[in-house]
């Protein structure tokens, strides 16, 4: 299958923890703190790559990992700093936020490179938190939190137009009368699987793009048939060239076929059928007589553009290129981005202000949660005043609260970070 959509788990690398240690020399009894900073966790970050046209290696696997900072050491020793993860995809991939289905980002443009998730930042050190009051300060700040998001990947190909229609009809033949691509052509229904690009030159230098989307049936907007996957591809186009068989080949009704078709796009998004619609009877060296005929009849119930072509004979096809290429004239830039819907900053800056209260396997009572981490990092706890503004601060965050709730009673532990103290109501 042509892999066209991937759900996978991104994380970007935790930040190494600042470290507590001492210095040790000779003769100097007991030496300032030097704990060195942590590393900076690896970022996710997205680039498009000219080499990659589909999402296949995002199938198999299901999680890609930064990796994380590095504890500083000794002797203020910096940590070594987390590697990024560059993920390439093809270009026109968009990727949503899996549980809201929201645009996070559309990568449309050559070599556009976006980072995804930040990194965390490395903790300081102990060295940092030396005070005139507090000279051996044991603690130190743990390194940032990594960030974690489950997203869709889905390629949406760029093309200027797409090619649309029932199986069978010529769709890919006439794809590859006008272009360089070489689109399976058989006398059987689905021969074509994946949409399929080829580039169509005019004489004066210009061109466009014009897909070959697989043939839609009846319930393609309901997903039967793989009809979501070739539907999304349409969604960038600018111009549709709606394909019907004009000689009934098959004894099909062109105009119930051109209705049934319409409808599903409709269903899959009304949007699709604003876009100028060029209708095309292909087949008509096998159905010459009733050409005029048909055109009209087309013409009349769809107030559209009909060209009558034979995609092998080449009949009506130079007509319609012109066509074509006077609509996109129209439109220039009328390209399909999606813009982003959702607000990655906010989404992770959530997690920063709240924290969690756990029951370790010693009975202790564990508050987690960077806010705590950010506020001991600047508290001397150990001095009265210190004493008292932690005190404040746990009641004015509803951790004393969330602690009773959790079933705490006097004389139990709590840990914060590096901190233990005995709760006393
Ligand atoms: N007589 C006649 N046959 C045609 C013409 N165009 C295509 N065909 C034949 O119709 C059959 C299907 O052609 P394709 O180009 O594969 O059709 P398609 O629309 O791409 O089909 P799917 O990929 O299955 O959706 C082939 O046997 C073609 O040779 C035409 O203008 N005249
Ligand atoms: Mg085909």
């Amino acid at each position: 299958m042509f892999a066209d959509r991937a759900r996978i788990v991104i994380r970007s690398g935790k930040g190494g923890n600042g470290h507590v240690s001492f210095r040790r020399e000779k003769y100097v009894p007991a030496g300032g703190p030097d704990g060195g900073d942590g590393g900076r966790g690896g970022d996710i970050i997205f680039q498009v790559d000219p080499r990659v046209n589909n999402l296949s290696d995002y199938r198999m696997k299901h999680k890609f990992v930064a990796t994380s900072g590095e504890e500083g050491g000794k002797k203020k020793c910096h940590g070594k700093d987390g590697q990024d993860l560059v993920l390439s995809v093809p270009k026109g991939t968009v990727i949503h936020e899996a549980e809201s289905g929201k645009v996070i980002c559309d990568l449309s443009e050559d070599n556009q490179r976006v980072v995804l998730l930040k990194g965390g930042r490395g903790g300081q050190g102990n060295s940092h938190y030396a005070t005139p009051t507090m000279q051996a300060p044991k603690y130190a700040q743990p390194g940032e939190d990594a960030q974690e998001l489950e997203v869709i990947l889905e390629l949406k190909v760029l093309a200027d137009v797409g090619l649309v229609g029932f199986p069978n009809v010529g769709k890919s033949t006439l794809l590859s009368r006008l272009s360089n691509a070489k689109p399976q052509v058989a006398n059987y229904h689905f021969t074509t699987l994946n949409p399929i690009l080829g580039v169509v030159d005019l004489p004066d230098g210009n061109g466009f793009v014009m897909a070959d989307i697989p043939g839609l049936i009846e319930g393609a907007s309901e997903g039967v048939g793989l009809g979501h996957e070739f539907l999304r591809h349409i969604q960038r186009t600018k111009v549709l060239v709606h394909m019907v068989d004009g000689a009934s080949v098959e004894g099909r009704d062109p105009i119930e076929d051109i209705k049934a078709i319409n409808l599903e796009l409709e269903k899959y998004d009304a949007g699709l059928l604003q876009k100028p619609q060029i209708i095309v009877a292909n087949k008509m060296d096998a159905n010459p007589q009733e050409k005029e005929e048909l055109k009209k009849k087309i013409e009349d119930i769809f107030h559209a553009k009909v060209f009558c072509i034979s995609a092998v004979s080449g009949e009506g096809v130079k007509e319609l290129v012109y066509e074509i290429a006077k609509e996109l004239e129209e439109l220039k830039d009328e390209q399909v981005i999606y813009e982003s819907e959702f607000d990655l900053e906010n989404h992770f800056k959530g997690d920063q202000l709240s924290y969690t209260v756990e029951i370790n396997e010693d009975g202790e009572y564990v508050v987690e949660g960077s806010k705590i981490e950010k506020m001991l990092g600047y508290t001397n706890i150990e001095s009265e005043k210190g004493f008292l503004f932690f005190q404040n601060f746990l009641k004015e965050q509803g951790i004393l609260e969330a602690l009773e709730e959790k079933g705490i009673t006097d004389g139990d532990t709590v840990r914060m970070y590096g901190l233990t103290f005995d709760y006393y109501k």
